[in-house]
This record gives C-alpha cells, sequence and structure tokens, in this order.
C-alpha cells in the first residue's frame, strides 16, 4: 500500500505513549520512545487523532505483585489467561501522563482503559472480559470514520488488541509498523503480525501517509 492521504473518514489511534512504557519506566517497551518524533509527525497528517491511555487502579488485576507473584508470568482468571505486568500506569501518576516529547494538541479524543480494578483491558475498544465496551466504536462511528489507523505501544499487546477489535467493530484497519515498538516476549511479535494478518489488517509504513489536505 503507497501514498495513502487521510481524510476525515481516517482516524489515528496513538496507543499508550506513556512515560512507563518509555525507557526508564517500570514496563519499558526497548526503544519505546523512539515513536515519539514519528508520532509527531504522524499525527499532523490526519484530522482526527485519538489517545490511548493504560489507567489502572492502585493493586490492579493485571499487576503481579497483586497476587504475590513474579512479573511476566500468567495467571488464570475468570476471563481467560492474564499476563502479570510489573505496577505501571497507576492512575494519576507521573508514570501514566503521557511522554513528556508526545506533541499532539490537535487530538480530540482520549480513551482511558484498564480502569476496572478486576478486569484488564489492552483493547482501546473493548477490556479483557471481551464484552465490556470502552465507547471508542461509538466515538468513531459517530464522527463517520471508517478506517482506523494504529500506532504506538507496544505493537505485541495494546496495538495488536487495538488493530483487532478495530476489525471486528467493523472498520478498516491499518497499523503503522515502525510507528510501533514491541514487548516481544516468547514470540509474542510473530504471533502478533500472523493474527493481523489473519484478521486483515494492512500493515505500512510512517512514510506511506502523506499530508491530509
Ligand atoms: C500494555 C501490557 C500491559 C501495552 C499495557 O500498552 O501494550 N502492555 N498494559
Ligand atoms: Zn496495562
Amino acid at each position: 500500500m503507497a501514498a495513502i492521504r487521510p481524510t476525515h473518514t481516517d482516524a489515528l489511534v496513538v496507543v499508550d505513549v506513556q512515560n512507563d512504557f518509555c525507557e526508564g519506566g517500570p514496563l519499558a517497551v526497548p526503544d519505546g520512545s523512539a515513536v515519539v518524533p514519528l508520532l509527531n509527525a504522524l499525527g499532523r497528517r490526519f484530522p482526527v487523532v485519538v489517545l490511548t491511555q493504560d489507567w489502572h487502579t492502585p493493586g490492579h488485576v493485571s499487576f503481579a505483585t497483586s497476587h504475590g507473584r513474579d512479573a511476566f508470568g500468567t495467571i488464570e482468571l475468570g476471563y481467560g489467561t492474564q499476563v502479570l505486568w510489573p505496577d505501571h500506569c497507576v492512575q494519576g501518576s507521573a508514570g501514566a501522563d503521557f511522554h513528556a516529547d508526545l506533541d499532539l494538541p490537535h487530538a480530540q479524543m482520549i480513551v482511558r482503559k484498564g480502569f476496572h480494578a478486576d478486569v484488564d483491558s489492552y483493547s482501546a475498544f473493548r477490556e479483557a472480559d471481551r464484552t465490556t465496551a470502552t465507547g471508542l466504536k461509538g466515538y468513531l462511528a459517530e464522527r463517520g470514520v471508517s478506517r482506523v489507523f494504529v500506532a504506538g505501544l507496544a505493537t505485541d499487546f495494546c496495538v495488536l488488541w487495538t488493530a483487532l477489535d478495530a476489525r471486528q467493530a467493523g472498520f478498516d484497519v491499518v497499523v503503522i509498523e515502525d510507528a510501533c515498538r514491541a514487548i516481544d516476549m516468547n514470540g509474542s511479535l510473530d504471533a502478533a503480525f500472523a493474527a493481523m494478518d489473519e484478521a486483515g489488517v494492512a500493515r505500512v509504513r510512517a512514510a506511506d501517509i502523506e499530508a491530509h489536505e
């Protein structure tokens, strides 16, 4: 896919570019802050921009410390297998703030997710119970958006689940590959690309996207 020129029916969803996922954070995504300048430039090419913000309660169910366990293991919860993470993106903490250099002042919507103490939400559309909606589908539909571009952190978790749920919600979906960075644990990045391909999620490079009219 080459030379995409976004219109008002295209939205850029910038996923979780927050301090805790960047260098020095408890859940730092390797090279995570490298997406910031790319996203600052990309965002200017989209008339519709949405930011997502991981936004957990203290003692959230996705935190290893809440279960007296080591991080990066898994547990079984009522809604399925949950990866256990270091404490991150606690509501109102500095770690939950957007990266200080993220400069997208025209972004119109911030979707917070993972705010229920007992349910995680990688996806910006639907929580990990796979039933509780965030409202983003309705927001985008009401604004007349038909195609969703996804970028940010992390390719193999929140970007992946957001892209898959956008497809399920009926949007055309495009992941901007070089404007994402991955956690990549136990082959999760290869699995993520396979799942995107299977779901009909297109993948492009930031350079394929031109300025909007
Ligand atoms: C994320 C793990 C836990 C992400 C959020 O933004 O990809 N990953 N919470
Ligand atoms: Zn999280």
